[in-house]
C-alpha cells in the first residue's frame, strides 16, 4: 500500500512538472485554422487556453489568401494593418511566444480583421511565480525524460532532471520527503 501511495505522488509530481516546463503548441482556430469561412470566434478560442511562456502559436492558411501580422492593441481593436510589427505570410506560422502579456496578431487582408480573423494570445502574468530563467526561455523543449523507476532514488533523479526549475526541485523533494514520512 505504502509504495502504491509513493509510485502514485511520483507520477503525479512528474506530471506536474512536464505541464509546466514542456512548451505547448496551439494551432489557432483548431481544425478551421486560420480563416474568414465558419465565423470562427478566436476570442472564444483563446479564451479556453491557458498560454504558457515557450508555447508555440500555430497558424494554418492558405496564403493566397491570407496572413497574419503582429499588431498594438490599438492597431488590433481597429483593424489596422498599416504597421505591423511582425509579419508572417508561409500559410504555416510557428510563433514562440517569449514574452508575457498580450499578443495581438490579426490578418493583414482588407476585410479579414473586422470579419473576425484576429486573435489575442495573452499569456497571465502570475505575481506569484518565479521569473523563467533566461535558460528556460533559450530551450523550451524539454528532453523526453527516463520514465520515473519508483526506489529510494526516484526523488534524487527527478531533482536532477528538474535542475534548473530549482522551485519545482524543492516542491518534488519536499513532496517525496513527506511520501517517505507516510509509508
Ligand atoms: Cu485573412
Amino acid at each position: 500500500m505504502a509504495l502504491v501511495v509513493r509510485v502514485l505522488a511520483l507520477v503525479v509530481a512528474v506530471m506536474a512538472v512536464l505541464e509546466m516546463c514542456s512548451a505547448a503548441v496551439y494551432k489557432v482556430g483548431d481544425s478551421a485554422g486560420w480563416t474568414t469561412i465558419g465565423n470562427v470566434d478566436y476570442k472564444q478560442w483563446s479564451a479556453t487556453k491557458n498560454f504558457q511562456l515557450g508555447d508555440v502559436i500555430k497558424f494554418e492558411y492558405n496564403s493566397q489568401f491570407h496572413n497574419v501580422i503582429r499588431v498594438t492593441h490599438a492597431m488590433y481593436q481597429s483593424c489596422n494593418a498599416s504597421v505591423p510589427l511582425d509579419s508572417y505570410s508561409t500559410g504555416n506560422d510557428s510563433i514562440t511566444i517569449t514574452t508575457k502579456g498580450h499578443h495581438f496578431y490579426m490578418c493583414g487582408v482588407p476585410g479579414h480583421c473586422k470579419a473576425g480573423q484576429k486573435v489575442d494570445i495573452n499569456v497571465i502574468r502570475h505575481p506569484s511565480s518565479a521569473a523563467p530563467t533566461p535558460s528556460a526561455l533559450a530551450s523550451p523543449i524539454v528532453p523526453a525524460p527516463h520514465a520515473p523507476v519508483p526506489g529510494p532514488s526516484s526523488a534524487a533523479s527527478l531533482q536532477s532532471l528538474v535542475g534548473h526549475f530549482a522551485l519545482l526541485g524543492l516542491t518534488l523533494a519536499a513532496l517525496a520527503l513527506l511520501v517517505s514520512g507516510l509509508a
